[in-house]
């Protein structure tokens, strides 16, 4: 008997419409857990990097975690993984909602599609019954009006559905995947689907999960429900009121944005408009949201609230949460409400809230240099967010210079030419990044920017505070209760880590603390990602329910695999070389691994060397960023390592 997996995989050839029901490895679950880490492990298996994001050849993967499907409370999370039209490398998006839990009690982990359709078909799965069927009436729907058309055509009101909207279909490089009150938003997964001529997946399940020890199982539970409680009634004093709690950031109930719109950068990502919130926005915001704002919604199994639901006036309901709240606002300079209602059409276009405004910010930033037009842009209306609408429109439907937009910034500075790259000035991996750009470097997120495989979401977001604590006393009282921190030695940062003085930034944490804690924030991203836990729970707030002391007996009472931390330290490595890996045969390298370069304004070239050389000493990477031998034999990926032999990239200087 299985425990936690349902024990099949879904393959789907969509070339010659065949199905199959395959049982997985269970020793591939004791390696890789599940989501994330067995998604690398088929991609590293089945997809060679001379394959083409929107080739036939391409694998999309839709997976649920180890944990979903189980009472784990918050282990809803879809990992979606394949290879971006974007980046060109390994990409994983991710939603929550109540797509995941439903596959694993239909009897799956994993949908894997290979292929093409030969028309837009979409695929139905009802327990054992599984079928690929006829989507052409569906040409054009809206990733959301999708999602109530099937449920509607099969009678069906309980099945989740993921769909793309027209984006997707027109392989816009940042479409998105959208599911009830979530999105698998970055890195142009959508577009990929929309490749494969598959416009939705709808599941129904009724079946159960095993556990392997329930009592001790939801013993634990009631632990971690007891400490959410108790931390939601608690929140962080003295810290930003959006991270101060548990979930994702709370945008949908704070009204303040006096932070974000005086810090994070308008327009193209270009400029910081201090003293921009006054009492006239703030309450001008605040109506806004109290007119549009239905309620706030959860996720599958979930005690928090992070999104709401929406009615712009005249438009449908959608959802939203987090920071798209603000993107497409402060891409166009313009207030809360055109914001939110342009995100409704956004949504349903299925295009990630992220890229999509910056994107269209620099069309116009180009036009206004004279690198692109007039010419281009005939037929746009005059008035500011009379354009980002227009913009939307030839975006999504790759007319015009939308088509050319629809490739990113990246790629369309490449096809515009003309010095255009110096606009596209927001990139990590040629991926559009939040327009973050500060003063002074720091050295944490430095490390984050650069080498996170997810490049598309910094994960800057974690258990380790985003700025010192002002006074001894906070930093002493922070301390006093983390038993979620590994290390006396990352403690002991908090206790003296300061604004100014000796121990202040950028020098301090010096490039060995730095690494250790970086390590830590990503060690805690890699689990969640394999188990499908909310990282709203576990890897993004400070103090979370969820952590390296209570997570291996957790993974362990509702799988039967034997875990301790160390062992669950272990595997997070082993995904994280693994995932890595899969980045290195497409060519990844230590070149790459560099912030946007006016990120901050003020640089350290040498502290930035010597923070690349001391974190990839400590991971075990050479000194171009490529795991060595000796790691990876001892993370069991012997099989990576003779890959590398083969390609010759031991051999490059
Ligand atoms: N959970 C995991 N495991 N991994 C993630 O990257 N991102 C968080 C949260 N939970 C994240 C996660 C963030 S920042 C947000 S805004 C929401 O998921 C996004 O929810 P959605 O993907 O369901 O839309
Ligand atoms: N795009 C759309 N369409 N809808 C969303 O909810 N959420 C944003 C961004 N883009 C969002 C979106 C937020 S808050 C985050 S953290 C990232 O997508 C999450 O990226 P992922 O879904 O690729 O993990
Ligand atoms: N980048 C930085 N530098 N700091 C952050 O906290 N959070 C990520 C993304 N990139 C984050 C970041 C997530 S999940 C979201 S939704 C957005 O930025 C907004 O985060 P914030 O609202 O906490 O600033
Ligand atoms: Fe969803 Fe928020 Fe719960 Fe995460 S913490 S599962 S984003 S409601
Ligand atoms: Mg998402
Ligand atoms: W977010």
């Amino acid at each position: 008997m299985r425990y936690a997996d349902a024990g099949y995989n879904l393959e789907i050839d969509l070339t010659r419409g065949n199905i199959e029901k395959v049982e997985s490895d269970p020793r591939d679950t004791e390696l890789y857990l599940g989501g994330l880490g067995t998604n690398a492990k088929i991609m590293w298996d089945r997809v060679p990097p001379e394959i083409d994001a929107f080739a036939p050849e391409n694998v999309l993967i839709f997976s649920a975690g180890l944990l979903c499907g189980t009472p784990a409370l918050s282990a809803n999370r879809t990992m979606v993984t394949s290879i971006s039209p974007q980046t060109k490398l390994f990409q994983y998006s991710m939603m929550g909602g109540f797509w995941s839990p439903e596959l694993k009690f239909a009897g799956y982990d994993k949908v894997i599609m290979r292929g093409k359709a030969p028309n837009l078909v979409y695929i139905w799965i009802n327990n054992d019954k599984v079928e690929i069927r006829d989507a052409s009436h569906l040409h054009g729907k809206g990733a959301v009006e999708t999602q109530e058309l099937i449920k509607a055509e099969l009678n069906e009101p309980k099945a989740q559905v993921a769909a793309i909207g027209l984006a997707g279909e027109n392989r816009v490089f940042f479409a998105s995947i959208e599911q009830a009150r979530s999105s698998c938003s970055r890195g142009g997964l959508g577009a990929v689907m929309g490749s494969k001529n598959v416009k939705a997946i709808a599941v129904r399940g009724t079946k159960n999960i095993n556990l392997a020890r329930p009592a001790e199982f939801m013993k634990l539970m009631e632990e971690v429900k007891r400490y959410t409680i108790w931390r939601n009634e608690n929140p962080i004093p003295n810290y930003m009121p959006i991270l101060a709690g548990l979930g994702s950031p709370q945008e949908m109930k704070h009204d303040d944005e006096k932070w974000h719109t005086e810090n994070f950068s308008w327009g193209n990502s270009r400029t910081r408009r201090r003293g921009f919130w006054n009492k006239d926005i703030a309450e001008d915001w605040k109506k806004t949201m109290a007119t549009m704002q239905n309620r706030l919604i959860s996720c599958f199994n979930c005690p928090n609230k992070c999104g709401a639901t929406l009615t712009p006036p005249g438009q449908p309901t959608y959802m939203m949460k987090c920071f798209t709240k603000l993107t497409y606002t402060m891409a166009a300079y313009s207030d809360l409400a055109f914001g939110l209602s342009i995100a409704q059409k956004a949504t349903e276009y299925g295009i990630d809230g992220y890229s999509g405004p910056q994107v269209m910010a620099f069309g116009l930033e180009l036009l206004e240099a004279g690198i692109l037009s007039e010419a281009d842009f005939a037929g746009m209306p005059e008035d500011n967010d009379g354009k980002f609408y227009w913009l939307l429109d030839r975006i999504v439907r790759r007319e015009g210079i939308g088509d050319i937009l629809a490739d990113g910034t990246y790629w369309a500075a490449e096809r515009i030419g003309k010095g255009a790259h110096a606009f596209a000035h927001n990139n990590i991996r040629k991926h559009e990044q939040l327009p973050l750009k500060l003063g002074t470097m720091d050295p944490i997120y430095y490390l984050l920017y650069c080498c996170n495989e997810k490049a598309t979401v910094t994960q800057i977001e974690g258990n380790f505070p985003q700025a010192p604590f002002a006074t001894q006393e906070e930093k002493d009282a922070f301390v006093s209760d983390w038993f979620q921190c590994p290390s006396e030695r990352i403690k002991e940062v908090v206790r003296k880590w300061s604004f100014k003085g000796e121990y202040a930034g950028p020098y301090y944490p010096t490039p060995e603390l730095c690494s250790e804690i970086v390590d830590w924030q990503e060690r805690m991203h890699y689990v969640d990602d394999c188990v499908g836990m909310c990282a709203g729970m576990s890897s993004f707030p400070l103090k979370p329910p969820y952590h390296l002391f209570n997570y291996p007996q957790i993974i362990s009472a509702a799988s039967g695999i034997e875990m301790d931390t160390d062992e669950l330290v272990k595997v997070t490595k082993r995904v994280r070389n693994l995932v890595r890996a899969n980045n290195i045969i497409r060519g990844l390298r230590r070149v790459d691994e560099v912030p946007p370069e006016d990120h901050w304004n003020k640089r350290f070239p040498e502290l930035e060397k010597e923070l690349l050389d001391t974190y990839y000493k400590y991971k075990g990477w050479n000194n171009d960023g490529v795991p060595t031998k000796e790691l990876l034999h001892e993370l069991n990926l012997d099989y990576v390592a003779e890959d590398f032999e083969k390609r010759g990239i031991y051999s490059e200087t």
